[in-house]
């Protein structure tokens, strides 16, 4: 293929430099910074034919109105809710996702973060460091994991990984769906505030978007109780964030374990003075084995759909 026969593409981003570089033997490509002021946009990159982009960042109607040959949304995550799907659909524009690849790596975060929040990994970190043990000060005593009730909220791919890793541990595994989910072995809890009353840990793993806006609230951090513990690799949106911090600031919960926030990379500075907070910068699927096999990924989804062939993981 000759360079100017090669399909033209936007790496909406900036992308992973993995992924870059097979996009850039592939395709002709133009990047658009996410925040790009889409009015300006340089005319080569109207007749792109895909957009690539990532979970924080997604595709709203107005990028993708902004290109009008556009044939295809690659997305180099699982999560699709900052994604105009509607729009897209109506379009006729498919969407691919990373499903799968990342499943492990997002659940062993999960339990890393369950681990180090109860277990109080981190402040003890900081308190090593900072010379007080050595002057003698007694790190105070932990909560427990084992024979703990976890709860999780979201028994999808996700979910279920997260399950599998704590079974072993947990006094019992229990979850909240929208609906229960056929043949799964832990306890369906339907009412949400019960379910966060019986969680000792409550693990977010719901997918996020406008149905699972605010699904944790301030009913619900009340309900997990003084000693309830909340960890989130979902979305940041998935938890009403100012009932969280108040929560966590009054003591009504016993600590978080967070790796995604509403307006990220922004994180609310008064969780950063809080030493029951965990905090990790959107680390769930950051690992160099993930991150390769997600950037190839998508790229089997490109090549399959400039080979006119259906998508290897579609969303639409
Ligand atoms: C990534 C994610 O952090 O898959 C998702 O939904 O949030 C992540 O895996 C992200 O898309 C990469 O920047």
């Amino acid at each position: 293929m000759t360079e100017n026969s090669r399909p033209i593409i936007v790496a909406y981003g900036p992308l992973y430099p993995y992924l870059m570089e097979g996009l850039e033997r592939r395709f002709t490509v133009h990047c658009v910074a996410a925040d790009a002021d889409l009015a300006t946009l340089d005319p080569a990159v109207r007749n792109a034919r895909a957009l690539v982009s990532f979970g924080s960042v997604g595709a709203s109607a107005a990028i993708m109105d902004a290109l009008p040959k556009l044939e295809m949304i690659g997305l180099f995550s699982v999560g699709y809710d900052k994604v105009d799907v509607d729009h897209a659909r109506a379009q006729g524009i498919r969407v691919s996702n990373t499903p799968d690849v990342l499943t492990d790596d997002v659940a062993d975060l999960a339990v890393g973060l369950l681990y180090a929040t109860v277990r109080n990994i981190a402040a003890n970190d900081r308190m090593v460091r900072s010379g007080a043990w050595e002057r003698g000060e007694k790190p105070a005593l932990s909560g427990r994991v084992t024979g703990r009730t976890i709860g999780i909220l979201g028994l999808g791919r996700i979910g279920r990984a997260i399950a599998m890793r704590v079974a072993p541990v947990a006094g019992e595994i229990i979850y909240h769906n929208r609906r229960k989910a056929p043949e799964s072995p832990y306890r369906y809890v339907a009412d949400p505030i019960a379910f966060a009353r019986e969680s000792d840990v409550l693990i977010v793993a719901t997918s996020g978007g406008p149905e699972a806006a605010k699904l944790v609230d301030a009913a619900i951090l009340d309900a997990l109780g003084a000693e309830g513990v909340i960890i989130n690799i979902s979305r940041g949106s998935v938890i009403d964030e100012n009932a969280l911090v108040a929560a966590l600031a009054d003591k009504r919960i016993a600590g978080a374990g967070l790796d995604v926030f509403v307006a990220e990379p922004h994180v609310p500075s008064a969780l950063m003075a809080m030493d029951h907070v965990v905090l990790q910068p959107h680390q769930g699927s950051a690992t160099v084995q993930t991150r390769a096999a997600m950037a190839d990924l998508v790229l089997a989804n490109l090549d399959a759909h400039f080979a006119g062939k259906p998508l290897v993981t579609p969303v639409v």
